[in-house]
């Protein structure tokens, strides 16, 4: 099978999950399913739950054991980006090619769906506790990288440097790690948990410098991307004097240092051992992504 079957191969398995999953919703009133519902079935790369099906194959790992965490791990994301798009955060009109959720359903609905998918994602994985310790541990994790100490700190560090335009290394890693990279730690870290906490440093490591890469290139795209493929607005960090790698290194060295993270990642993925060709593949996905 070559990259891009193996891929939409895990991305059939999310999209059954996902799907099952807004088939399965029945809250009232209408507008609360129907706002829970939107931006999650407009798709998207489903990047996360892809990786962790990745990682899994590669540990030995019985997939559907990942099952609820891929979408758990999906549903918090989608909430993030309902919030981020939000009027009071980064006021984007698009997301996934369509209108973001507070321009359909207005921004008290759009947050209640963020609140909500986050909410359901907490639920799962309390589900998820009860088959054992290390399903314990792996839901631990996820809500960690999503939290205070996690993809919320970067969000908020994020704020706080844009307000004070006090744009230096250090504040952009630790938004980095926390704002982006946590969210993709989770994904490299909860099959290795699973199997006895096998090559965890080395993924956790992975997930770190991946996500760095991961946003990176996001920063490259708002200036290089095109609305058709990216799906939301292009040109906004610039716009609204965002603190990016973009505008602390200018863009060829970022370039630069986005082919630098994608040879760490490599490099560290040859400590691993199996078949990590889709692994490989994907770390090029991501330093060439236009999506
Ligand atoms: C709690 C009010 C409140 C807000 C939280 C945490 C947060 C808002 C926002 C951070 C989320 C964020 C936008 C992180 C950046 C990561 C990133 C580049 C996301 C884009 O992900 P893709 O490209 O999107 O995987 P698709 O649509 O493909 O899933």
């Amino acid at each position: 099978m070559d990259f891009q079957e193996k891929y939409n191969s895990y991305l059939n398995s999310v999209e059954q999950s996902v799907g099952a999953f807004c088939d399965r919703l029945n809250c009232k009133p209408e507008i609360l399913n129907e706002s829970l519902k939107y931006t999650l079935k407009l798709g998207g790369k489903r990047f996360r739950p892809v990786l962790m099906y990745a990682v899994g194959e590669l540990l030995g790992v019985d997939l559907k054991k990942l099952e609820n965490f891929a979408l758990a791990i999906e549903l918090i994301h989608t909430y993030s980006l309902i919030h981020d798009d939000l009027p009071a955060l980064d006021n984007d009109d698009f997301r996934r090619g369509k209108p973001s959720s507070h321009k359909v359903f207005g921004e008290a609905n759009a947050i209640l769906a963020g609140d909500g998918l986050l909410n359901t994602a907490y639920s799962i994985l309390l589900r998820e506790c009860k088959k054992g310790g290390e399903y314990i541990c792996a839901s631990e994790q996820i809500c960690d990288c999503a939290g205070v100490y996690g993809m919320i700190a970067g969000q908020s560090a994020d704020l706080k440097y844009e307000n004070e335009r006090n744009y230096n290394e250090k504040a952009l890693n630790f938004i980095h790690l926390n704002k982006t990279s946590k969210m993709i730690v989770a994904p490299c870290v909860v099959p290795s948990i699973l199997c006895g906490g096998k090559y965890y440093p080395e993924l956790k490591a992975f997930g770190e410098n991946l996500g760095l890469l991961f946003q990176f290139t996001d920063d490259i795209l708002d200036v290089e991307g095109q609305f058709d493929l990216l799906g939301k607005s292009i040109g906004k960090d610039e716009n609204d004097g965002k603190f990016t790698s973009v505008n602390l290194y200018g863009l060829d060295n970022c370039k630069l240092r986005a082919d630098l993270l994608a040879e760490k990642c490599s490099a560290i993925l040859e400590g691993i051992e199996g078949d990590r060709q889709f692994l490989s593949k994907l770390v090029r996905f991501v330093r060439d992504r236009n999506k």
